[in-house]
C-alpha cells in the first residue's frame, strides 16, 4: 500500500463524449495515467531492511531484497515536504539504464524490475511497485563508500583548499573550484555515526577493507566511472563524481544500490559549465534558488514546494534521463 499525495488516479471508466453525427469519440480526460507523487511506502506484509531519505528496501526472503525509490527530495541534509513527479522512476530506470551499460565491465545486484517477474507476494502491489522499484540479490555490503571525482568541488574542494590534497591524493597547485582533474581519483569515505560520510585516505580503507580488496574496488570505481563520464559527456551532461556501493553475493563482487543518478552524483549541464565557481545543479537548482529565496533556516521542519518549483524540477529528472538514455520514461 502506498500514501499517495498530490494527485488522484483518472485512467479508469474515462467518460467519453458522443455527438450525434460526428463520427468521432472525444475523451474528456487524457487517457493517460497521471501518476500520484509517492512520498510513503508500507508494504505491511514486508519487513523493512533499510530507509534512506529517497528510498527504502523491504526484506523479501533470505536471498532477495525490494528496492522502492519514491518520490522524496533532500536539500541541504533534509527531506522537503514535496515530492518531485516522476522522480523515483528516473532513480530507478536510470540505475537499470547504466546496469546494463556497464555490464560489461562489472555484475551487479538486479534481479528484474518486471514487476510480474516478482514473487507471487508482491503482485498484489503491482501498480505501486511498476517503474520505481527493482528486486535484487541481497549482498554482504562493502563498509566503504567508493566516490570517484572528475571534478573538484564539494567537500573534496574544501579538503583541497586547507591541504592541497584530497583523501591523501596530492593534487596540483593552483586548482580552481569545479576544474577538471588531470585525472578521475578515487575518494573512499566512510559512513560516520553522524550519518555524514567522512573521507578517509586509500591506506585507511586497506586497513578496514584489506589491500587487494581496496585495490579492486579502486580500479573498479574509476573504470566504471570513466566509462560512464565518457558517454554522458557526449550527452551535454558532465558527471562531476559519483559514489559506487559494492557487496559480495554468489557472482562474487558486484555493484550495488544505485548507480549514476542525480541522486549518487553531481551531474552539471554541459552548456553552463564555468569552473572558478560552484556549479548550478542539473536537477536540484531550482530547488536550492527557491530555498534561498524564502531564507529557509535549514532547520527541520523543511518547507514545501510551490507547484511550479515541485513541476519545473520534475522535468529536469526527466531530461536527465531522457538525454542520458535516448528513450522516454516507462510509465
Ligand atoms: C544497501 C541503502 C537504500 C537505505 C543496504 N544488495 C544489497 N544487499 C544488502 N544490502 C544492501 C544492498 Cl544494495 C544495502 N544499502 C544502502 C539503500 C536505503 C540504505 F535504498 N543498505
Amino acid at each position: 500500500m502506498l500514501n499517495f499525495c498530490g494527485f488522484g488516479r483518472v485512467d479508469k471508466n474515462v467518460p467519453v463524449a458522443r455527438i450525434r453525427d460526428c463520427p468521432f469519440t472525444i475523451n474528456f480526460m487524457s487517457a493517460e495515467t497521471i501518476q500520484p507523487v509517492v512520498l510513503q511506502t508500507d508494504f505491511p506484509d514486508l519487513e523493512v531492511w533499510a530507509s534512506g531519505k529517497v528510498r527504502d528496501i523491504y526484506r523479501v526472503d533470505n536471498e532477495r531484497l525490494l528496492f522502492v525509490a519514491t518520490d522524496r527530495i533532500s536539500a541541504f541534509d533534509y527531506v522537503l515536504a514535496t515530492g518531485i513527479p516522476e522522480k523515483g522512476k528516473v532513480l530507478t530506470q536510470l540505475s537499470i539504464f547504466w546496469f546494463d551499460f556497464l555490464k560489461n565491465v562489472v555484475e551487479n545486484h538486479m534481479i528484474t524490475a518486471e514487476v510480474k517477474q516478482y514473487p507471487p507476494a508482491l503482485q498484489h502491489y503491482s501498480a505501486e511497485l511498476r517503474g520505481r522499484s527493482m528486486l535484487v540479490t541481497r549482498a554482504e555490503m562493502v563498509p566503504i563508500e567508493c566516490v570517484v571525482r572528475g571534478y573538484i568541488s564539494g567537500s573534496a574542494w574544501k579538503e583541497y583548499q586547507q591541504s592541497g590534497s584530497v583523501c591523501g591524493i596530492e593534487l596540483p597547485s593552483g586548482l580552481h573550484e569545479s576544474d577538471k582533474l588531470p585525472e578521475p581519483i578515487f575518494t573512499p569515505a566512510t559512513k560516520a555515526a553522524s550519518g555524514h560520510d567522512e573521507n578517509i585516505s586509500f591506506a585507511d580503507m586497506i586497513k578496514r577493507a584489506g589491500r587487494e580488496e581496496s585495490e579492486r574496488l579502486r580500479d573498479l570505481s574509476i573504470r566504471i566511472y570513466t566509462q560512464a563520464a565518457n558517454y554522458a559527456a557526449e550527452r551535454g551532461i558532465i558527471i562531476a563524481d559519483t559514489k559506487f556501493e559494492f557487496g559480495h553475493t554468489a557472482k562474487g563482487l558486484v555493484l550495488a544500490d544505485e548507480v549514476l543518478t542525480p541522486d549518487s552524483s553531481r551531474f552539471w549541464p554541459a552548456d553552463r559549465y564555468t569552473p572558478g565557481k560552484a556549479q548550478e545543479s542539473f536537477d536540484k537548482q531550482y530547488v536550492r534558488d527557491y530555498l534561498e529565496k524564502v531564507r529557509w533556516n535549514k532547520q527541520p521542519p523543511a518547507p514545501a514546494l510551490p507547484e511550479e518549483v515541485a513541476h519545473k524540477t520534475s522535468e529536469k529528472y526527466v531530461e536527465a534521463y531522457r538525454r542520458l538514455t535516448g528513450a522516454e520514461l516507462k510509465p
